[in-house]
């Protein structure tokens, strides 16, 4: 196993002077781990070539993807020391709803906000997303090195959904929801299980098979249900250093895997909600009588009811927010490389796109405070679902709205129910003048 690691002294913004050697704060970054500083763009000392910081308009223009994902890290690095703190307390003081922004002069009060927001982690069978929640308890909730979830290939797979309040906090925002990932020869039935998930919402200990059938064995008989929770933000996790080499060995399963995944609609979160929302709306009425009413007759019926599309018409869901692990795996060159390629595949930007976040460290330990830039980035990762999420709330229906659906709905129905009556008479009447006709001749 290659681990890139370069201990490097460094101030609060990231750059090594020759007078932070000897300056209290260069000390304090004596043993942090810069491993992007080992690439050809930085020199002995780690100190990077002055492409990374253009200064016109053309040479910013000139950063290739590379650079950018090394200016990326420089930036992380840079703001790592100084704002975790800051984020982290963002984080415990989050409530559900703050960052929502008013849009469409709807009121906040009149916004379906949870009371908890819900991420869920989805990816690949041992791609790392109980370690990532074990690293979130590790550095937001301050727990030391306890592993909270169960980790380890083979046997310790996660077998159940598994709700994880990561600050370890009573007051808290936001929780996050451990899955079982899918092998990838189950890709699609994995797919289909998390589209599930999206659409109906999860709750702690519900069964999950990684695709290979379902059920709800996730209750012991006798316990009281669990709070069902509605999907806010998805966080897809993937093993950066398996894609890698995986692609360069000519094997195209995992990247196929992350990119089905990542563009799949179902992880979409507003999306899927406001497509479910609309066909849980209809199904009754669609059930039996749709069918039996030809299609000339359906097309003069109205639609559906026009009020109903201002509440749940689709709108382009959020991306699921990317983090890429195992990347201690890889050489510096190695692990700039692998996400690139799995950045183009799944057609995001390689700087602001995905988080490299590596859940152990050298010596195999899980990470925590002792890397400022990975716990950052972990800190960001949460944020940003957080923004996510409080960016996908639609509408909440009132009573006044489900009184009028409900009408609208007796309406659609009467006029299906003439439709169909009209339509049989008309046949009648036809088949009687047929009739009449032959008697004539
Ligand atoms: N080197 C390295 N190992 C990691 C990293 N993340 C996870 N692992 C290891 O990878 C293995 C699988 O990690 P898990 O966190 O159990 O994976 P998972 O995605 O939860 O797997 P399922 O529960 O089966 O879906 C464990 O042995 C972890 O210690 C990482 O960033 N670097
Ligand atoms: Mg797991």
């Amino acid at each position: 196993m290659m681990r890139s690691i370069v201990q490097v002294e460094a101030a609060g913004d990231g750059n090594v002077t020759s007078e932070d050697e000897s300056s209290p704060a260069g000390k304090q970054h004596l043993f942090c781990y810069w491993w992007w500083r080992l690439a050809p763009e930085f020199d002995e000392r780690g100190r990077p070539d002055r492409r990374l910081y253009p200064s016109t308009v053309e040479e910013v223009s000139a950063l290739t993807p590379r650079l950018r994902v090394l200016k990326e890290m420089e930036r992380l690095a840079a703001v790592a020391q100084d704002s975790l703190d800051e984020l982290r307390h963002r984080l415990f003081s989050y409530r559900s709803g703050d960052m929502w922004v008013p849009a469409g002069g709807v009121p906040k009060e009149h916004m379906d906000i949870p009371p908890v927001v819900t991420i869920l982690l989805v990816g690949p069978s041992g791609a790392g997303k109980s370690s990532l929640v074990n690293l979130m308890y590790s550095v937001l909730g301050r727990a030391g090195l306890i592993p909270f979830a169960r980790t380890s290939p083979g046997t310790a797979r996660t077998r159940v959904l598994e709700e994880h309040n990561v600050l370890r906090s009573m007051r808290n925002g936001f929780c996050v929801y451990d899955s079982r990932g899918f092998e990838y020869e189950r890709t699609a039935e994995g797919l289909e299980e998390i589209a599930g998930w999206v659409e109906n919402g999860v709750h702690h200990l519900q069964h999950c098979s990684g695709g290979r059938g379902s059920g709800e064995e996730g209750i012991p008989l006798g316990r009281p249900r669990y709070v069902r929770r509605k999907v806010n933000c998805v966080l897809m996790v993937a093993d950066m250093a398996e894609i890698h080499k995986a692609s360069k060995a000519g094997d195209a399963r995992p990247l196929d895997a992350a990119r089905a995944l990542f563009r799949s609609p179902s992880v979409r979160v507003s999306d899927a909600a406001s497509v479910h929302l609309f066909s849980s709306s209809f199904a009754p009425f669609f059930v039996e009588p749709a069918p039996l009413i030809p299609l000339n007759i359906v097309l003069l019926l109205p639609l559906k009811p026009g009020f109903i599309c201002s509440s749940t018409a689709p709108h382009a869901g959020e991306d699921p927010v990317l983090v890429l692990t195992h990347g201690d795996e890889l050489s510096a060159e190695e692990r700039v490389e692998g996400r690139l390629r799995v950045c183009e595949a799944l057609g995001v930007s390689p700087a602001g796109g995905a988080y490299d976040i590596a859940c152990l460290n050298e010596q195999g330990l899980p990470v925590e405070e002792l890397d400022p830039v990975t716990s950052y980035s972990l800190a960001e990762v949460v944020y940003k679902a957080l923004l996510t999420a409080d960016r996908g709330y639609t509408p909440r229906r009132r009573s006044k709205e489900w009184v009028l659906c409900f009408l609208s709905w007796i309406m659609w129905s009467l006029s299906a129910l003439f439709a169909f009556l009209s339509y049989c008479c008309s046949k009648l009447a036809q088949r009687h003048q047929d009739c009449k006709l032959k008697k004539l001749m």
